[in-house]
Order: C-alpha cells, then structure tokens, then sequence
C-alpha cells in the first residue's frame, strides 16, 4: 500500500451525499491507478492499464475478492493475469482471416490500451457513502498505431466501475463514432479468489448448451446443475436464460454473477499443466485458490451503425 503521506491530495467524489468515498490516483505512466474507499473501508483498485480492476476488497476492506497473479504484469507490459480484465472487440483468438478483428491479438485490444480516468460520482441509484462510480474511456484515437491499423474503426468505450459496499458493478457502453458499421464481442474476464477449487461449484447453468474447448470445441448440454472443477475446464455457455451464476464454496453460497445484456458465461480453470505454461501464472499451483466465471457477449457478434450504442456488464455480489 502507498504510505499516504506520499499520495497526491486524495480527491473527493463530490456529489455524493453524507461521509464520502476516498479517490486516491497513485503510481505513474502506464502504472497508474485509481483507488477508491468507501468510509466503511469497502475499496477497489483499477488499473489505467486496460482499466484492469486488479483488487475489490468487501466486508469493510478484510475481504479480497479478486484472484491476482503474483506474477501479474502492472506495468503496461502485457494483460493482467487476475482481476477483471477488458475483453473487446474480440474474446478468444481472432477469426483466422477474412473478418476485421483477424489482425489482433487474442482478446482483442481494450485489455492492453491506456483508458482515461473519466471521473468519479456517486451511482445514479446510490445513496451518499454507500457506493461510488468510477468511468473510464478508451477512444480509437488512444490506440496504439498497431492496433489502429489492425482495427481501423471508429468507436468510443466508457467503462462504468461502481464499488457499493457488498458488490462491484462494471458496465462498458460501446458507441459507433464513424461512418461504417463495425461487429464486435465483450467479455469480462473476472478471476474470482477463492479458498480451495475442489470445495468450488459453479451453479447456474443447468440445461445451457456449452462449446467444450477442452475437448476440442465440442458441443455439450450442461446436464446438473452444479459444475465441479476436478481438472482443466474451458467452456462457453451460450444464450443462458436466467440472469444469475453462482460460485459456491464449501456449501456456501461466495459469489453471485448478475449479467445485464450479457447472454453467455465462460467457465475456466486452467488447472496444472497450463498453470504452469503462462510464465505470469504464479504461483503454478494457484489455480486451486482462483475460478472465472467471464459474462460476455461472445457467442456470434454484436453489430451497431453509424451513432448506435451497446450497454452490458456484470452485478458481482460477495456473499462473504
Ligand atoms: O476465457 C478463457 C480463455 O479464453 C482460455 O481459453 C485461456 O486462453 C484464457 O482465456 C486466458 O487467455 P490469455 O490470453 O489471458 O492467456
């Protein structure tokens, strides 16, 4: 933790009612990152760097809920392993060729660009000390060159952060800033902390049709409706019909995932040989204290026009 005599003055959200949250910005260049505090000592940490939320602590700041790589990069170098990173305008490995994302790096850019701090408020449905809302935005003019030439669009992203006491909301607004219209998926890739992965189940999504891709991309229907993670799983669960994914742990209810204008969840463990492969995986056996449960839209594409808008996120409730 930044001691706070070394921080810069903390800024006020200044249309909340009542005691207020604290905004702190620390660190610089592609290190920078905006804290906020609630008075009750709930807080959450967002990276600039691919507006990566890389910590959400509840239950008065006692509770980490995020799972974050020891090994994670924060200094701009490459995507976070852990947090929430950004996944946009494309989730997975890029269609092979002939499709405007074929040129970009898997998950697309949004989790590798530098956002803009927007500013902070209080959440429109929020009272006072309660919650806060932090926006962040990412422009085709703040792209690298590289991905500016591989993705060559018009678009604004704002990505709505807001911290309330027992849960993180984060929501992207997506809009057509040019001429041509363009097709895109969203993902949030949320890596979850959790004690021990074989006392996890992940409930929810009994009956959903899910592309296996440990088995190669094969099609399967989710057949109970608690998924236990006993090895490597990378699935994609399409057009879900109910709203909400549960993370269990030892019997008691840990996480709630609300989507909103999101219909499919990707479930992944990489258990141990691929834990061990990703050099920023730490420690290798970690992937028994981490589950994502990833709410996207990545199931085809999302096209919008010339001015139109898409809006979707998450609702993720500690239950701690
Ligand atoms: O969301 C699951 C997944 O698509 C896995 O297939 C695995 O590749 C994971 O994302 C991590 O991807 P990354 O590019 O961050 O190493």
């Amino acid at each position: 933790m930044v001691d706070r005599t070394n921080r810069p003055s903390a800024l006020k959200a200044t249309d909340a009612a009542g005691p207020e949250a604290q905004i702190d910005i620390v660190g610089s260049g592609a290190s920078s990152k905006v804290i906020a505090t609630l008075p009750s000592g709930e807080s959450v940490e967002v990276l600039l760097f691919g507006a990566t939320v890389t910590s959400w602590k509840s239950n008065g700041g006692k509770t980490e809920n995020l799972w974050l790589s020891e090994k994670a990069a924060l200094d701009g170098s490459k995507a976070v392993r852990g947090g929430v990173p950004v996944v946009f305008p494309v989730f997975g490995p890029p269609p092979k060729s002939g499709h405007p994302t074929s040129s970009l790096p898997q998950h697309g850019f949004a989790r590798t660009s530098r956002w803009e701090f927007l500013g902070k408020s209080a959440a429109e449905d929020a009272l006072g000390s309660d919650s806060v809302k932090l926006d962040f935005g990412l422009y085709s003019s703040g792209l690298t060159d590289e991905a500016r030439k591989a993705w060559p669009l018009d678009f604004g992203l704002v990505y709505s952060v807001t911290l309330s006491k027992d849960s993180l909301q984060t929501v992207i607004n997506v809009r057509n800033e040019g001429e041509q219209s363009f097709e895109f998926q969203f993902l949030l890739h949320t890596y979850f902390k959790i004690q021990d992965i074989s006392k996890v189940a992940v409930n929810g999504l009994l009956g959903v049709t899910y592309v296996d891709k440990v088995l190669n991309a094969t099609e399967h229907k989710q057949s109970d409706n608690s998924i236990k993670i006993t090895g490597e799983v990378d699935r994609v669960y399409a057009s879900i019909p109910q709203d909400t994914t549960s993370i269990v742990e030892d019997g008691k209810p840990r996480f709630d995932v609300v989507r909103d204008n999101l219909q499919d969840t990707v479930v992944w463990n990489p258990w141990i040989e691929k834990a061990k492969s990703m050099g920023d995986f730490s420690p290798d056996d970690d992937y028994k204290h981490m589950v994502c449960v990833e709410v996207g839209a990545v199931q085809g594409w999302q096209k919008l026009d010339k001015g139109e808008v898409f809006e979707g996120g998450q609702t993720i409730r500690s239950l701690l």
